[in-house]
């Protein structure tokens, strides 16, 4: 099979035309889909109309699946590989607990010692305009700094913390970040990463991150900002509209990525996400 690919931005993402995920797919094929996950960081396959058990099996072929034990409260309950990001109310009548989900600049799980190598995002439903996603490629944030800045952030750990959400719902929003704060320390991540498959040296950075270890939040605030500034211009991002039955797979290794919250709310925003897990990366830092 020759994979027919077109591409979604000029600093990343490709759609992969006239696929199936839900048919079998051969060892060669999906050879040259992964090749293209590698290139591309980013690929999209649109019109998948398919069922949860075929989400998460074609999730598998990337690797084992995270089963989402640092964020329990958003794993399906029947289906724990899957992670829910869905503004739909609890069936009690209280807002979803995952509504803010992935509201600022992040790649998922930095804040564990085992960060994803790359996330399935499917969407059952999404707002009639708005609700995009924003995804930033890290590579060319790090490839284009001085090599001044290179050579001074090489050595830094950024420490990432868990529940550092920018809008947390009213009621849950505290219980739910204390939780956070018990199940999943703070963890020490190098700012600069060597994606452990291509080689390159990609920024790791994000909100997530409120301090370099060894110094001050107060010494690390200017750095951390610029860099993620400097990682999220324009021509470094791709902004995604979703469409139902969209699954976008990402490579959190190389990209970050930020949903957006310009949409009705009183309409329907519903996806469901695979992690798959990634190499063993950082360490459990005593104190935030
Ligand atoms: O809702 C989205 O568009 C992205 C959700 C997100 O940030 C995530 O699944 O990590």
């Amino acid at each position: 099979m020759t994979l027919k690919l077109r591409k979604l931005s000029y600093p990343l993402g490709a759609e992969v035309c006239e696929i199936d995920v839900a048919r079998p797919i051969s060892e060669s094929a999906f050879g040259e889909i992964y090749r293209a996950f590698l290139d591309h960081g980013i690929l999209l396959f649109r019109n998948q109309n398919i069922s949860r058990e075929q989400h998460i099996e074609f999730s598998r072929r990337f690797g084992e699946l995270d089963r989402h034990d640092s964020l329990p409260r958003d794993r399906h309950p029947d289906y724990p590989e899957l992670l829910r990001v869905t503004n739909r109310q609890n069936s009690d009548g209280s807002p979803s607990d995952s509504r803010y989900t992935g509201r600022s600049w992040h790649s998922d799980m930095s804040f564990t010692t085992q960060p994803s190598l790359g996330s399935l995002l499917r969407a059952w439903a999404v707002p009639e305009v708005g609700g995009d996603t924003l995804f930033a490629n890290m590579y060319l944030a790090y490839e284009t700094l001085s090599p001044g800045m290179q050579k001074l952030i090489e050595p830094l750990y950024g420490i990432q913390l868990a529940g550092t959400r920018k809008i947390n719902d009213p009621k849950s929003g505290v219980p739910r970040l204390e939780e956070q704060k018990r199940i999943n320390p703070p963890v020490a991540q190098p700012v600069v990463r060597v994606h452990p498959e291509t080689g390159r040296k990609a920024l790791y950075i994000g909100d997530k991150v409120k301090r370099f270890d060894g110094m001050t939040e107060e010494e690390s605030a200017p750095l951390i900002q610029y860099l993620v500034r400097h990682a999220t211009r324009p021509e470094f991002v791709y902004r995604h509209q979703w469409r139902a039955n969209d699954i976008l797979l990402w490579d959190n290794r190389c990209t970050m990525h930020q949903a957006l919250g310009d949409f009705d709310e009183t309409q329907l925003r519903e996806l469901e996400r695979t992690t798959v897990l990634g190499t063993p990366s950082g360490y459990v830092v005593a104190a935030a």
